[in-house]
């Protein structure tokens, strides 16, 4: 709640985007947290944080265990920031138990994963990935022309260390479902095994700007009947590849976008999902068709971003799903409908995620909410798994039953 404050809507939200004074407060605050739970706090080349607890062998790659503290413009307190806290909460609840891990355990804060300010999403856990190569990262401008570099440099997050550098031996994930699914079924936790392929594209509508009273309706060109006519073909399409399918017209900019002067260019954006990357191409097909049957204007369509479908590491899922077991949650195994840094960082090391309901499914709105009591089964799941893959258990001395049923 205190990290929600930074941003904080009038809607109960918070709409805190990359890279801003909003992030860079929010980065100082988790930061401060960590070093008062006794982390050590390193920033690599894009700004992504690792607050680092030791572990008896500190030779041992680290447990990393985060998420993101960026969130959308009209966000909610908990997509990413859960994630971050949780691993946090997990940290002082180690503290508090005394009890040493083999590994070293790493709460990380990756830069940019919303992608609503800076596109694509999960940019810079996607250069750790190895999947965007740093200079595609540093280059990426949003709205209003403001470079990525300058701007990290700007909030004062540009560290040395280069990116993907820092090794993690796994990585846990905890976060909202940001759906409906665990809510309608009374389950408490989502054994996340892995997320669905993504495709975004950049579209660009050229028509001919004109005089809205003495331009006659023939032979008008006009950019925003096309683009409203493709903006109905992407639901049609995610329709139309029912019922795993979705498809999205998030933002749109009209341009000389004045009220007595037909459109001549409206650029908007399409977010397109589903869990299996050959039925993500036939919707890629069907677009192409739409933009190619648009006469009225001349369209652009870019594709600027194919994330294919990714699945979690077994031995991470396990170690997830005994961690429930021992709890007795109720619980489910789901593909993420969302995109999530860990679906980027599971390419490089062993991953898996967590999920806990969200009120009426929703995210993305100010509106997001949560039960603490579901947020503190998503913790506990993730301690479990976090000490066991930390390699802790078994070891009689660290006490660890107390905090894990046997
Ligand atoms: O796009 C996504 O799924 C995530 O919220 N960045
Ligand atoms: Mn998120
Ligand atoms: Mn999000």
């Amino acid at each position: 709640m205190d990290m929600a404050r930074i941003d904080a809507l009038p809607g109960g939200g918070c709409g805190r985007l990359a890279l801003t004074d909003g992030d860079r407060e929010a980065r100082d605050l988790f930061a401060s947290w960590c070093r008062e739970a006794g982390c050590t706090v390193t920033i690599d080349r894009l700004g992504n944080m690792f607050a680092q607890r030791p572990g008896r062998d500190n030779a041992l790659t680290p447990i990393g265990i985060g998420s993101h503290l960026d969130t959308q413009p009209h966000g909610g307190k908990f997509d990413g920031v859960y994630g971050v806290l949780a691993g946090l909460e997990i940290v002082r609840t180690l503290n508090d138990h005394r009890i040493e891990t083999d590994a070293p355990i790493d709460v990380v804060n990756w830069t940019n994963e919303e992608g609503a300010r800076f596109a694509p999403a999960m940019l810079c856990s996607g250069v750790y990935a190895g999947l965007f190569d740093l200079d595609f990262a540093l280059s990426r401008t949003d709205a209003d022309g403001m470079q990525f570099a300058k701007e990290l440099e700007r909030i004062g997050y540009a560290g040395d260390m280069p990116c993907g550098s820092h090794k993690l031996g796994a990585f846990l994930e905890a976060h909202i479902e940001q759906g409906p699914v665990l809510e309608r079924h009374a389950q408490v936790i989502g054994v996340v095994t892995g997320g669905q392929g993504q495709r975004w594209y950049d579209v660009t509508v050229s028509g001919r700007d004109a005089h809205s009273g003495s331009t006659p309706m023939a032979g008008r060109r006009d950019a925003l009947v096309a683009a409203s006519r493709l903006v109905l073909a992407v639901q049609d399409i995610a329709l139309e590849f029912a019922p795993d399918s979705v498809g999205t017209v998030g933002e749109m900019h009209v341009t000389p976008n004045s009220r007595n002067t037909v459109p001549g260019e409206v650029q908007f954006t399409v977010d397109f999902r589903n869990p299996d990357d050959a039925v993500l191409s036939r919707m890629d097909e069907a677009l192409r068709d739409a933009v190619a049957r648009e006469t009225a204007a001349s369209v652009n369509l870019q594709m600027i971003w194919h994330n294919p479908p990714v699945r979690f590491a077994p031995a991470c899922v396990e170690a997830i799903q005994a961690a429930t077991t021992a709890y007795g949650y109720p619980r489910r195994q789901m593909v993420s409908g969302a995109g999530h840094d860990a679906c980027q960082i599971a390419r490089k090391v062993p991953t898996a995620m967590v999920f806990v309901p969200c009120k009426d499914g929703l995210s993305h709105n100010e509106a997001e909410s949560a039960e603490q009591s579901h947020l503190e089964a998503g913790c506990n799941v993730l301690l479990g798994a976090a000490l066991h893959l930390s390699s802790a258990v078994g070891h009689p001395e660290n006490q660890t039953h107390d905090i894990i049923p046997a």
